[in-house]
């Protein structure tokens, strides 16, 4: 594939509602879009990391640096013999920042199947073409207040709840969604590493409420806390920011540390090593669901992609527009009976919006290849 130019555009689009979980409050979505132009097509990703080194290492002003000066070279040395498959190992060498390999290695895979007329969903093997989608709602002020939203994201029809805790933030709050809402909605909780193994006693307080998984409690490099924590709680551990690799996950199975796997391909380095957990997972019998970044529509169009394949059996956080933007840059996707659709056209088989865009558009680096 013969790639022409890379632009680089860092856009801000403000959210609905602020967004706080246990290490931050978020009231606007800031990313980089990356769009890959090729003689046929233009493949677009947007990049995970967000502006501090908060969720993980990886931040928005390190990932354009490293893109430009670190990545992009790499893949011009391959001439027109780059394909998507040869982005991660061309990439290797260089250590970490696998949200900033993720974004070229997803633009470049969708320029490359716009050129074949293949849809990301064809191509990672979804077995579904519409996928259930949960919600995840963050830290409140008030118990009154998280009844409220949840209360609107049920009657819109969310088929799960995710809630964000944190110490203080945790008993009380998942008592309380559980008792007004009852037994049969599906329910689970994240919290961002805020945890240590100390908490053990504290976060066994929650096995009563029936939770699907208990997301992240602990470090991410803690898996043997983990490990020990799945011995002293009911709840199913499922890691999230823990797991950066297939090889991550199969440790983190073998372990113990984790029974539930949250994907996030931007967390991986991308959707090919995303596929790849997810076929750890299956073949170990370990469910997986998918994740989100608060992504516009040109990211969420591959994730539910992703999330169509056949070990993907929990409702994903991956939510409607609205839930996130009042004007998406792409046509939004829109819940069906609590389901998103999986697109079918080229790619990600989404449009991105040109005025759309244009609003949220902070600078725009091009870099010709
Ligand atoms: O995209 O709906 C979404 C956000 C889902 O909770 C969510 N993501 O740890 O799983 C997680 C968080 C990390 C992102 S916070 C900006
Ligand atoms: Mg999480």
């Amino acid at each position: 594939m013969k790639i022409e130019n890379i632009e680089l555009r860092r856009v801000r689009l403000p959210l609905v509602r602020p967004f706080r979980t246990s290490f931050g409050t978020a009231v606007e979505r800031e990313t980089t879009l990356v769009r890959v132009v090729t003689a046929n097509a233009e493949g677009w990703a947007e990049c995970a990391a967000e502006p501090d080194p908060l969720y993980s290492s990886e931040f928005l002003d390190a990932s354009d640096l490293v893109i430009r000066d670190h990545l992009i070279p790499r893949l011009q040395a391959l001439g027109n013999g780059l394909t998507a498959e040869k982005v991660a190992t061309t990439l290797e060498p260089v250590k970490g920042h696998f949200m900033s390999k993720a974004v070229l290695e997803t633009a470049i895979l969708d320029a490359q199947l716009k050129e074949t007329g293949v849809s990301f969903g064809q191509y990672l093997g979804a077995v579904h073409d519409t996928v259930p989608a949960g919600v995840s709602v963050g830290i409140m002020d008030s118990i009154d207040e998280l009844l409220d939203a949840v209360e609107g994201y049920l009657a819109e029809g969310y088929l799960r709840i995710k809630l964000k805790i944190e110490p203080g933030w945790d008993i009380a709050p998942v008592r309380a969604v559980r008792e007004r809402f009852g037994p049969d909605m599906l329910l689970q909780v994240d919290a961002n590493t805020a945890y240590t193994l100390a908490d053990a006693r504290h976060l066994a307080l929650l096995d009563p409420f029936d939770l699907l998984l208990m997301e992240q409690p602990m470090k991410e490099d803690d898996l043997m806390g983990h490990a020990n924590l799945a011995k002293l709680i009911s709840t199913p551990i499922c890691l999230d920011e823990s797991i950066e690799s297939a090889r991550d996950a199969a440790t983190a199975i073998t372990l113990g540390a984790c029974s539930i796997i949250n994907v996030k391909p931007a967390r991986v380095g991308g959707y090919l090593e995303a596929r790849r957990i997810h076929d750890v997972a299956a073949a170990h019998g370990v469910p997986v669901w998918c994740g989100g970044m608060l992504e516009t529509g040109i990211g969420r169009a591959a994730n539910v992609a992703l999330a169509g394949l056949p070990n993907f059996v929990l409702p994903g956080d991956t939510s409607a527009s609205n839930r996130y933007y009042a004007e998406d840059l792409t046509a939004p996707f829109v819940l069906e009976k609590g389901h998103l659709r999986v697109p079918t056209g080229p790619g990600i088989g989404v449009e991105v919006l040109p005025d759309a865009l244009k609003r949220v558009t902070v600078t725009t680096t091009n870099i010709t290849f």
